[in-house]
């Protein structure tokens, strides 16, 4: 077979767009060089559909063995009883759990979208919208953190079989216990969505979910810095509270049931070259390298708000706890969409964003999210964050000035020199 030169020459100009500029997607990260070539394996050629010792094809000796360490690395890491790391992504790993615990035409209750929420939460245009009765909470306007009172009230009125926490755009940590207080009143289960600061939370700098959510999901590629994928856990096993059998007639443990709504409830087989860089980057959380490194995805983002506040930016919430924050352009007079476009132009990438209490459309929007995991993975210190701050305000404030903008890029490509990116690459 000829070699696709089409592909690989894309391929590689991807990889000389990421080494040039500064990426600032909060969602993204850049794996180490091994999770990356553990994902480019003969396992891709396998069919596994079924889990470690019970699968419906033969010659799964080896791959058992690697999603098995999967499993386990994934278990030491959050301490957790229950863990299954086959879901393609978060948005499957968060479905599952769904399919596991809800009826269609339940109740549900989790953060808006519009307030920093996700898709997978009961968004109209998702399945999780559409197929169960979404409800949801919010932030307060004046400090535009959870609003745990509207959610204690939405709770008892709307008594929700799922109550989901966790966000994509909220820079501060959450109250677990409170909310798992008032699930339990209501007769609620509560799964925490941690894809955003899982990294944070593997090393103990925010606030354990894990005791107080009956489910935690997440993906693996944002703060956990693995591969593209999802993961779904559990503290403890439990029994199903709806008293569904088996055919032995002994009741259903929760993870029983989780594992069905993977497979064969969603999902075929599952990607087993994917499984092996996944055990390859807990094996990677597991070290204390990664705490050093995600000490400094929180100082680096304390660093970088401060140096926003200095220049008037308004950082929703005043600053951050994890690894992002959510800024409201209004007091600058550009929107969410025209900030994204004229930093892509001098090769910042960065994602508009609806601020709470927004009055642009989701294709306009107010606001734009910053996060920092890729940008100390590449090496920056809290020092590099004031440069990082004046080259986004330059372009903000000079949005219109393409002879600027050209100029900010040559900036920004030549400070990028010093973060090399795979060098093993060539
Ligand atoms: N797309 C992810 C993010 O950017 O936060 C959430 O799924």
């Amino acid at each position: 077979m000829q070699r696709d030169t089409l592909v690989f020459d894309l391929i590689r100009k991807e990889l000389e767009r990421q080494r040039h500029g500064i990426e600032l997607i909060a969602s993204e990260n850049f794996t180490s060089l091994q999770v990356m070539q553990a994902m480019g394996n003969v396992m891709t050629n396998k069919y596994a559909e079924g889990y470690p010792g019970r699968r419906y094809y033969a010659g799964c000796e080896i791959v058992d063995q690697t999603e098995q360490l999967a499993i386990d690395r994934l278990k030491q890491i959050f301490g957790v009883a229950y863990a299954n790391v086959q879901p393609h992504s978060g948005a499957q790993a968060n479905a599952a759990v769904a399919l596991a615990v809800l009826q269609p035409g339940d109740a549900t209750l989790g953060l808006d979208l519009s307030m920093g929420g996700h898709l997978t939460h009961g968004s109209a245009v998702n399945y999780s919208g559409k197929l169960y009765q979404p409800h949801f909470y919010g932030v307060t306007k004046e400090e535009g953190l959870i609003d745990y009172e509207m959610l204690e009230a939405q709770a008892r009125a709307v008594k929700p079989k799922l109550i989901y926490c966790g966000a994509s755009a909220y820079s501060r940590d959450w109250d677990y216990a409170r909310i798992r207080k008032v699930a339990d009143e209501v007769g609620a289960l509560v799964m925490a969505d941690i894809a955003h600061p899982a990294g944070l939370i593997a090393k103990k700098l925010l606030n354990s979910p894990f005791e107080h959510c009956h489910f935690v999901t997440s993906t693996t590629h944002k703060t956990l810095r693995g591969p593209r994928g999802g993961v779904i856990m559990m503290h403890k096993d439990f029994e199903n509270p709806w008293g569904l059998k088996d055919v032995k007639g002994n009741i259903r443990m929760m993870s029983n049931l989780l594992d069905m709504a993977v497979f064969p409830g969603i999902q075929g087989g599952p990607l087993q070259h994917v499984i092996a860089a996944k055990a390859v980057a807990f094996g990677e959380i597991l070290s204390d390298e990664f705490l050093v490194y995600q000490q400094q995805v929180q100082k680096n983002a304390q660093a970088m708000a401060a140096a926003f506040v200095e220049k008037g930016y308004n950082i929703i919430s005043g600053g951050t706890d994890n690894h992002l924050m959510l800024i409201d352009l209004r007091n600058k007079n550009i929107s969410g969409k025209k900030a994204e476009q004229a930093l892509v132009q001098a090769d910042i990438t960065a994602n508009k964003n609806m601020v709470p209490f927004d009055d642009k459309s989701a294709f306009v929007t107010s606001g734009i999210r910053f996060g920092v995991p890729a940008i100390t993975t590449r090496g920056m210190k809290e020092e590099h964050m004031q440069f990082v701050v004046n080259v986004i305000d330059n372009v903000l404030m000079n949005a219109d000035d393409t002879s600027i903008i050209n100029t900010v890029r040559k900036q920004v490509n030549e400070f990028m020199e010093q973060f090399i990116l795979y060098p093993e690459m060539g």
